[in-house]
């Protein structure tokens, strides 16, 4: 069908090898025998894009041209991780690939591994971001994702002498070809300065914000190719760049290095992404960033329907734009700016469209987490959203006073701005009340909102709270990173599984099958090797693919209570020294994940295992019993390795703590059984998989939160149990750092006063749950039964059933071919 289809565009090995080969000359100027393995990386990369843009290109004009509602994924992170595997996979090419490549000389894997992921995003959020993304395209869902291109993304994470060390991350460094810049394609941002109000030729009333300083924001287009369709979507990232005119005509006339000076402050914005995922309070580039992505964005969107003939009156109906947590919630404000001041429109009808146009998930309930902005902060960068943001709380704060007469500490309460302290605007409440559908992201979650942090917005207007669970998509975390479970999937329950995950169903029929137990159990074992090689090169450490590999990645806090596990691992060290004829199966602990850089205690925390792993390892008597592994800079290219090679998946956050959790899905997809707590989507998980096919233990969200209103104490429990305590007392001792006795201290006693995550509550629990553990892994037959059936039930966890409920729930967008 398509013009130029022979050429550039052949699905074949054949056509494949042809265009790599030219590539390499072409765009890498290297002929084979000097080509460094960068260069066939560069070479592929590029003729895999080649045939993306075919689709895109299509997909682009579609949009252009037909009467579709489009989703706006606004984000402050996407975590897309590696491109080439991905896009293989999508466009059902990886066999051609490899047999071209192969013809070549060259290695596929090989080739894949030298590709630097884009690490723009921190974690769970950035990466389920991702994952939509990938679903929208492959439901052939109208979808745009916004965001920031960050020249340095997350930190590169190192450990020296066992404490994390960050490096600057040079994803860029080797150019990157997956994206297209696009100069013509660029948006003015204003900052600072003051507002004032006039009469327009129509004797109109307008306010004109004059800037004291703008920006411009180029866009920087990467292709999303849906799983074996036609659809290839947009993913835009704002880059910042400086206004050349502006300040050399107006300020600086002459004034060659004060405007070169002005070009390198504009660029800091969209340098780096800020690593936290802790408060970070009065962080001004930050604020900068959120307001720069978020106005290009809304500015993108209003020119493109102007594109498509469409009146602004009609932009709710062409968009919507879904907000990723609060960070992009200055969106409420900006859009009424542009609808009031650059369009003309007055406040009803703007706030109709916003309203409409709006919609809001939220990814946390820490308190710490919910972001504010003091006011003299958010002046001084934005004035003229201030005004809006004041206009739209007047009238909102009105409509809360004709419900509740006389309720002052309800309204106080509601506020968009605290007054309790130094006054600042809660970006939860702006978003709240400028979206027509505020989500949480697993059922528990959605249920707390409502209870605590949004409760008086949800007794306000409970039509407009919902739940969509989230999800994970299976052609990165299951076809395209477990290869060989992937091909047994394919021989039992047929092709079908990757776009319609609920078809793994159809596995349950062969959980009890022994012939299939046994496959089941290779593919685990070759999975389990080739960590077990990564882990060696990245530590040195060498593990036994035999012993029970019990995994637990995720950014390091409190909350997820990575300590809770290290107790566990030093109790069990004291228990195996004492009784070394003790029956236990040997397990290999790997932990993963990086620190906020200003977080203390989650860096201590990584000190700890590092000091238990070295302890631990280098005990004669733990060989062939225990081992202990901090794989140093957890990221999407490394939870390829891991998640298909782990046997037990550790999700033992605080109940009520963790919204949902991603990384949990991932592992039962690829069939390792949870030990968990009821938090998050654990409790959906369990539901799935059934009670029998889970370890649970823990406090339950409501005991959780009647222990610490009734005053918890942490000490009882060191004192009710002897090897709770003496863990706590041996670590303090230094032991797990060359005995330095003071390091630990803090956490040791942060955990004995205050343990503000309950992690001695749940310690026996803990205990007796690994027991549990322990048994089921010791009969393989059980064990391969339970992981079975969690990978046949994991089917709701697709992120294609995620997509599928916005579209239906809050968006009011169907597929579309
Ligand atoms: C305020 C700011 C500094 C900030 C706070 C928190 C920035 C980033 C975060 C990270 C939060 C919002 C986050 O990543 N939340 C995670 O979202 C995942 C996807 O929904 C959930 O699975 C996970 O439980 C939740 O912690």
């Amino acid at each position: 069908p398509r013009a130029a289809e022979a050429s550039r565009h052949g699905l074949d090995s054949e056509s494949l090898q042809r265009d790599v080969l030219e590539n390499l000359v072409s765009l890498q100027a290297r002929y084979p025998a000097i080509a460094t393995p960068h260069d066939w990386y560069m070479a592929l990369a590029y003729s895999v894009r080649d045939r993306l843009l075919v689709r895109w290109v299509e997909t682009v004009q579609s949009y252009a041209a037909r009467d579709v509602r489009i989703a706006c994924y606004l984000s402050a992170e996407f975590l897309i991780g590696p491109q080439l595997g991905n896009n293989l996979v999508n466009l059902g090419i990886e066999a051609d690939a490899r047999e071209a490549m192969l013809a070549l000389g060259q290695d596929l894997d090989a080739v894949m591994a030298l590709e630097e992921e884009p690490g723009l995003g921190n974690g769970g959020l950035g990466r389920l971001a991702a994952c939509y993304l990938d679903s929208l395209a492959t439901l052939e869902m109208p979808a745009i994702g916004y965001g920031i291109r960050y020249e340095f993304g997350i930190f590169r994470q190192a450990i020296r002498d066992g404490w994390q060390v960050e490096e600057t991350d040079k994803w860029l460094q080797k150019g990157n070809p997956w994206e297209i810049v696009r100069p013509e394609v660029a948006y003015y941002v204003n900052f600072g300065g003051h507002t004032h109000s006039e009469t327009d030729a129509e004797g109109r009333f307008r306010v004109r914000w004059i800037a004291a300083n703008q920006v411009k924001g180029v866009a920087c287009d990467t292709p999303v190719q849906g799983y074996r369709v036609e659809t290839c979507n947009t993913l835009r990232l704002w880059r910042s760049e400086a206004v050349e005119s502006f300040d050399l005509a107006d300020f600086n006339v002459g004034d060659y290095y004060g405007a070169v000076e002005q070009k390198v402050v504009s660029e800091t914005l969209s340098k780096v992404l800020y690593p936290n995922d802790e408060p970070e309070m009065g962080k001004r580039l930050r604020l900068a960033q959120q307001y720069f992505f978020v106005s290009c964005s809304l500015q993108d969107m209003l020119r493109l329907l102007q594109q498509k003939g469409e009146p602004i009156e009609r932009f709710a109906d062409v968009f919507v734009a879904q907000l990723n947590d609060t960070h992009p919630s200055i969106a409420v404000a900006e859009l009424m700016r542009l609808l009031l001041d650059e369009c003309g429109l007055q406040w009803g009808q703007a706030w109709d469209i916003t309203q409409r146009a709006l919609a809001y998930t939220n990814h946390t309930l820490l308190p710490e987490a919910l972001e504010t902005w003091g006011l003299p902060l958010f002046r001084g960068l934005l004035p003229r959203p201030l005004e809006i943001i004041y206009e739209i709380n007047r009238r909102f704060l009105d409509e809360v006073r004709q419900r509740h007469p006389g309720d002052e500490s309800r309204v106080s309460r509601m506020s968009l701005i605290d007054e309790s302290g130094d006054r600042r605007i809660r970006m939860a409440h702006l978003a709240t009340v400028g979206s027509h559908a505020i989500n949480g992201v697993a059922a528990l979650h959605s249920t707390l909102l409502r209870e605590t942090v949004l409760r008086d917005f949800a007794e306000l207007w409970p039509e407009r709270f919902h739940n969509v669970t989230n999800g994970v998509t299976p052609r990165r975390f299951l076809a395209l990173c477990n290869p060989g479970l992937a091909r047994l999937l394919d021989q039992t329950v047929g092709e079908g599984w990757i776009a319609d995950l609920t078809r793994l169903r159809g596995l349950e029929a062969h959980a009890d099958d022994e012939a299939f137990q046994q496959r089941w159990r290779a593919i685990k074992n070759a999975n389990k090797e080739a960590l077990a090689k990564h882990i060696h090169s990245a530590t040195g450490v060498a593990v036994d693919p035999r012993a029970l590999f019990d995994i637990q990645v995720k950014r390091i806090h409190e909350y997820k209570r990575q300590h809770l596990n290290a107790l566990y691992i030093v109790a069990l060290y004291q228990r195996l020294r004492r009784e070394p004829q003790l029956a236990l199966a040997p397990r290999c602990f790997v932990f993963g994940g990086k620190a906020a850089p200003g977080y203390a205690m989650a860096k201590l925390i990584i000190r700890l295992i590092n000091g238990i792993a070295e302890v631990v390892n280098n005990d004669p008597a733990m060989e062939g019993r225990l081992k202990v592994v901090f794989f140093p800079n957890f990221n999407v290219k490394s939870a390829h390795h891991i998640y298909p090679a782990a046997d037990l998946s550790e999700q033992i956050s605080t109940a009520g703590k963790e919204a949902s959790g991603t990384g949990n899905m991932k592992f039962m997809m690829n069939g390792v059984l949870t030990i968990g707590t009821l938090d998050g989507a654990n409790v959906e998980i369990r539901e799935e998989a059934g009670a029998e096919n889970f370890f649970l233990f823990g406090l339950h969200a409501q005991d959780v939160e009647r222990l610490q209103r009734e005053g918890y104490r942490p000490a009882d429990h060191v004192t009710a149990n002897d090897e709770l305590r003496e863990a706590l007392e041996l670590i303090a001792s230094g032991h797990f750092l060359r005995g330095q006795s003071d390091v630990f201290r803090p956490l040791v006693e942060n955990l004995t006063q205050w343990d503000h995550f309950l992690a001695l509550a749940d310690y026996a629990d803990y205990v007796a749950c690994q027991a549990r553990v322990d048994a089921a892994w010791q009969d393989p037959a059980t064990w391969t039964r339970m992981s079975i059936l969690n990978t046949a039930r994991s089917g709701k966890f697709s992120s294609d059933r995620a997509i599928r409920e916005y579209g239906d729930r809050i968006w009011g967008l169907a597929p579309m071919k």
